[in-house]
C-alpha cells in the first residue's frame, strides 16, 4: 500500500485516507494507492469505501507537475471509472478545496458530504486543459448542462452551500472529513441505500451548444479551452452511451493538453507562486507593518490607501491643506463605495474603515510613528527629494520609507535621506486598489528586511509582487516604453493606430496600446517625452511628434473625451479620431516616409520582437532576476494574454533563434533601436531557452 493512501477498516467500511501534502494533489502514488485501496476492500468483504484527505485540503486536483511527462498506470480517467464501478458504496467527504480530477474522484465515488466550508470547482480551463477525468460527463448529469457549462467554462469556485443546492453535493455538515464521513456511510448502510453511479445516469438534456461555444470563445479573447470544454460537455448529451462521452472528452484533452496555450498557463501558474520567492530572503524576518501612511491623495495615493485599508491595516493619508484632503478622502471613500457595492465589505466595516482606519492628516508630524509611508506625489525627482527630507526629519527610526515612483531613480531618492537602508521602491499600479501588480524596487543600500517587507506588504494587499532593480522604468515602464516605441515605428512608416490596436487584441492583449494610452491619458507619455528630449535623446533615436500634437490640442485621451479614439458619454470604448491620422499624414509626409502596408501578423511579430528583446536585456542587466519576472510584471500590469504565459515564455514557444534572425533584419533598417540583446545573442548561441535560465535560478 503506498503511503500517500492510508487504509484502515472500521467495522464495514474500508477507510482510504490522502496524505499527500501540501494539497493532496492526485500524482502517481495518490492514484495507485486509491485503486489498491478499493481492490483491497473489495478482496476484504467491505461494504463500503470512505475516501477522504488529511491536512488542509481533499485533492486539489491531478498533480500538475506530472503534464507533459509520459503517462503512468493508473491514468486518472481509469482510476475514476474503477471507483465509480465498484460493487461497494463509494463515499467522499470533501473539505479545503476539492478541485479538477478531485471533484472528478469525488463524481466518480457514489455519494458526497462535505464541511461548509468546502469549495469544489472545475479549474482547469485556467490551466489550458479541460476536466479530462469524467468531469465534463459526469458534472452536467449531477447538475445539468447549464450549471455544468457555467462551472467548467469559468473553472470557478462553488461553495458548499450552493454545490448541495446543484446537486454536486448530497449532505454538508459541519465537522471532521473523516467524522461526519464515517457517520454518513454508516447511515447510508443501515438504510439500505444502493450503489448510485453518476456515468449510469440518463444523458442529460442538450442546449444550443453552437451558440454557447460562440459566446465562450469571444469572451475568452482567443483563449481556446473554455469553448473546447464546451464541445466536450455537449458529447455528454449527444454521445451514444457514457464511454463514447468519455472518448470524446479525452480526445478534447489531449488537443488541449499538447497546444502551446496549455504550455502558456501552465507557466503562469507556476511563476505566480515563484515570483515573490527570492533567495535572499529566506528566514528574514519583515519589519513590522500593523500602520502605513501615504503622501499625496490623487487617484494612484487614494488607491494605495483604500487596497490598505481593505487589507486591514491603519492608513494616515497626507495632503497638502485640507481641501486637497477632503478631495482625497472622497476618492478612497469612492473606491470603498465600489467594494461594498460588489458585497466585497459590509456597511458595517465601509463605516469602520472609512472612520475609524483612516486617518486625514496634513502635517508631517502624523507621520512620527508610522511603520511605512508611501510617497505617491507629483513624478519630479525635485518634489520627490522634498519629500524624503522631510520623512527623513519626522519618521521614527526603522520606519521603511518608499516612494511609488514609475520611472525615477530610488538611489538618488535614497541618497537625499540620512538613512538610504530603509528605502525602497514600491511601484503600484493604477487603479492601485484593484490592479494585482505591485514592483517592490531594490535601490543600492536597501536593506534586506526592508525588502521582506516590501514582499510582505505585497501580501498582504494580495498582489503579485515582483523584484525590480533600479533602472529607468524599473522592468514593466522600461519594456513598454520600447514596444510603445516599436509601434510609434510602424505608425510612421504606414500602419494605423488603429490597425495596430486590432492587430494585439487579436493577439489577445486586453486593449492595443493606443486605446491603453487613452485611458492612462496622453498626458503622461507627453510629460515622459518631454522629459527624455531634455535630457537628451541619441541623435540616432527616431522620434515622432503627432502624439504630441494631439496633446497641445488639449486632446488627453478618455478624460478629455478625445485622443487617438473618440469618446461620447455613455458609450463603451471609442471610435477612431480622423484627426489622428491627418496628423499622421503630415508628419509622414514632412519626414518624407512614403507609407507602407503592413500585415496584422507583421505588427505583432514586431511588436513582440521589441518586447522580448527588451526583456532580455532586462534580465541580462539583472534589473528582472529570472525570466519569469519578465512574465508575471507583464501579466499581471501590462494586460498581457495570460494564454500565451508571458513574452519569454511566448520567446520560447516561437523559437529564440527565428526571434533573433528577424531582430538582425530589422536592424538593418533602423541598427539604432534593434540593437539584439546579449543575452538573447548568448541564449541562442548556447540552444538554450528562457525557462531553461528560469530552472537555473530557481
Ligand atoms: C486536473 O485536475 C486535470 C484533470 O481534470 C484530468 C487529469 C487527467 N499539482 O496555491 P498554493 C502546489 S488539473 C501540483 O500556494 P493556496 C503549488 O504549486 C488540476 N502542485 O496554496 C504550491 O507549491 P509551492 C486542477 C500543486 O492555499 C503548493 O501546492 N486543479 C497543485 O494558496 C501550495 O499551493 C487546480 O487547478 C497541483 N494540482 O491554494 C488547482 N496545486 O509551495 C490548482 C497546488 O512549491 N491549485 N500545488 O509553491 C490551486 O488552485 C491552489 O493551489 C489551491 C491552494 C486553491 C489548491
Amino acid at each position: 500500500m503506498s503511503e500517500a493512501i492510508r487504509y484502515e477498516r472500521v467495522g464495514d467500511i474500508a477507510v482510504l485516507a490522502a496524505d499527500n501534502p501540501p494539497v493532496n494533489a492526485l500524482g502517481l502514488a495518490v492514484r495507485q494507492g486509491l485503486q489498491a485501496g478499493i481492490e483491497r476492500a473489495e478482496s476484504e468483504g467491505a461494504k463500503a469505501v470512505l475516501i477522504y484527505g488529511t491536512g488542509r485540503t481533499y485533492f486539489a486536483g491531478a498533480d500538475i507537475r506530472e503534464f507533459g511527462k509520459p503517462p503512468q498506470e493508473p491514468g486518472l480517467p481509469d482510476l475514476c471509472n474503477r471507483i465509480e464501478s465498484s460493487p461497494l458504496i463509494v463515499v467522499s467527504a470533501l473539505h479545503g478545496t476539492a478541485l479538477g480530477g478531485g471533484l472528478e474522484v469525488a463524481l466518480s465515488s457514489h455519494y458526497r458530504i462535505a464541511v461548509p466550508s468546502a469549495k469544489v470547482g472545475l479549474p482547469e480551463v485556467h490551466l489550458g486543459i479541460l476536466p479530462g477525468a469524467g468531469g465534463t460527463q459526469r458534472l452536467p448529469r449531477v447538475a445539468g448542462v447549464e450549471a455544468a457549462l457555467d462551472m467548467i467554462t469559468t473553472g470557478r469556485h462553488v461553495g458548499a452551500g450552493e454545490a448541495l443546492k446543484l446537486g454536486v453535493l448530497d449532505r454538508v455538515v459541519d465537522g471532521d472529513p473523516r467524522d461526519i464521513g464515517l457517520a454518513y456511510v454508516q447511515e447510508l448502510l443501515d438504510s439500505g441505500a444502493p450503489r448510485r453511479a453518476v456515468g449510469e445516469l440518463p444523458a442529460p438534456a442538450p442546449v444550443d451548444f453552437d451558440s454557447v461555444y460562440d459566446a465562450v470563445l469571444k469572451k475568452g479573447r482567443g483563449q481556446q479551452s473554455p469553448a473546447t470544454a464546451v464541445r466536450s460537455v455537449q458529447a455528454a448529451c449527444e454521445a451514444a452511451t457514457f464511454q463514447d462521452g468519455i472518448i470524446r472528452e479525452r480526445e478534447l484533452f489531449m488537443d488541449l493538453m499538447n497546444s502551446d496555450q496549455r504550455l502558456g498557463l501552465i507557466h503562469a501558474f507556476f511563476s505566480e507562486r515563484a515570483v515573490s520567492k527570492l533567495p535572499e530572503l529566506k528566514g528574514v524576518e519583515p519589519r513590522p507593518l500593523a500602520s502605513i501612511s501615504v503622501i499625496g491623495g490623487g487617484t494612484m495615493g487614494a488607491g494605495i490607501a483604500t487596497a490598505a485599508l481593505l487589507a486591514g491595516l491603519n492608513v494616515t493619508l497626507l495632503e497638502m491643506n485640507d481641501a486637497a484632503a477632503a478631495a482625497a478622502k472622497g476618492r478612497i471613500e469612492g473606491n470603498l463605495q465600489g467594494a461594498l457595492k460588489r458585497g466585497k465589505i459590509s456597511q458595517a466595516q465601509f463605516d469602520t474603515l472609512t472612520n475609524q482606519s483612516l486617518t486625514m492628516a496634513t502635517d508631517y508630524a502624523a507621520l512620527s510613528d508610522v511603520d511605512l509611508v508611501v510617497e505617491a506625489v507629483f513624478e519630479d525627482m525635485g518634489v520627490k527629494k522634498q519629500v524624503f527630507t522631510k520623512l527623513d526629519e519626522v519618521c521614527k527610526p526603522g520606519a521603511i520609507l518608499a516612494s511609488n515612483t514609475s520611472y525615477l531613480d530610488v538611489d538618488e531618492i535614497a541618497a537625499c535621506t540620512s538613512r538610504p537602508q530603509d528605502v525602497i521602491g514600491l511601484h503600484f499600479f493604477s487603479p492601485a486598489h484593484v490592479m494585482k501588480l505591485l514592483e517592490v524596487v531594490v535601490a543600492e543600500k536597501t536593506a534586506l528586511d526592508v525588502v521582506a517587507t516590501g514582499f510582505a506588504l505585497g501580501k498582504l494587499l494580495k498582489k503579485i509582487s515582483v523584484r525590480a532593480g533600479v533602472c529607468d522604468g524599473f522592468i514593466g515602464n522600461r519594456i513598454l516604453a520600447t514596444y510603445r516605441t516599436a509601434a510609434d515605428h510602424m505608425v510612421l512608416d504606414g500602419a494605423s493606430p488603429f490597425q495596430i490596436d486590432k492587430a494585439l487584441t487579436g493577439f489577445g492583449f486586453a486593449m492595443g496600446p493606443y486605446a491603453v494610452s487613452d485611458l492612462a491619458g496622453l498626458d503622461i507619455g507627453w510629460a515622459v517625452r518631454k522629459r527624455k528630449r531634455a535630457e537628451g535623446m541619441d541623435p540616432r533615436a527616431r522620434d515622432s511628434s503627432y502624439a504630441d500634437k494631439l496633446c497641445e490640442g488639449g486632446n488627453f485621451g478618455q478624460k478629455t473625451g478625445k485622443g487617438y479614439y473618440v469618446y461620447e458619454a455613455g458609450k463603451r470604448g471609442g471610435t477612431p479620431n480622423p484627426e489622428v491620422m491627418q496628423l499622421i499624414e503630415a508628419e509622414r509626409a514632412a519626414k518624407g516616409i512614403t507609407p507602407r502596408d503592413f500585415s496584422d501578423e507583421e505588427i505583432v511579430r514586431k511588436y513582440m520582437a521589441a518586447m522580448v528583446n527588451e526583456a532580455a536585456k532586462v534580465v541580462g542587466e539583472g534589473i528582472a532576476r529570472r525570466p519569469l519576472d519578465v512574465d508575471m510584471t507583464l501579466l499581471f500590469g501590462y494586460g498581457f494574454p495570460r494564454y500565451r504565459g508571458g513574452p519569454l515564455k511566448w520567446a520560447d514557444i516561437v523559437g529564440l533563434s527565428d526571434l533573433l534572425d528577424d531582430i538582425k533584419t530589422y536592424a538593418q533598417d533602423d541598427a539604432y533601436f534593434w540593437q539584439p540583446a546579449p543575452l538573447l545573442e548568448q541564449l541562442v548561441a548556447d540552444g538554450r531557452s528562457f525557462d531553461d535560465l528560469n530552472k537555473e535560478t530557481a
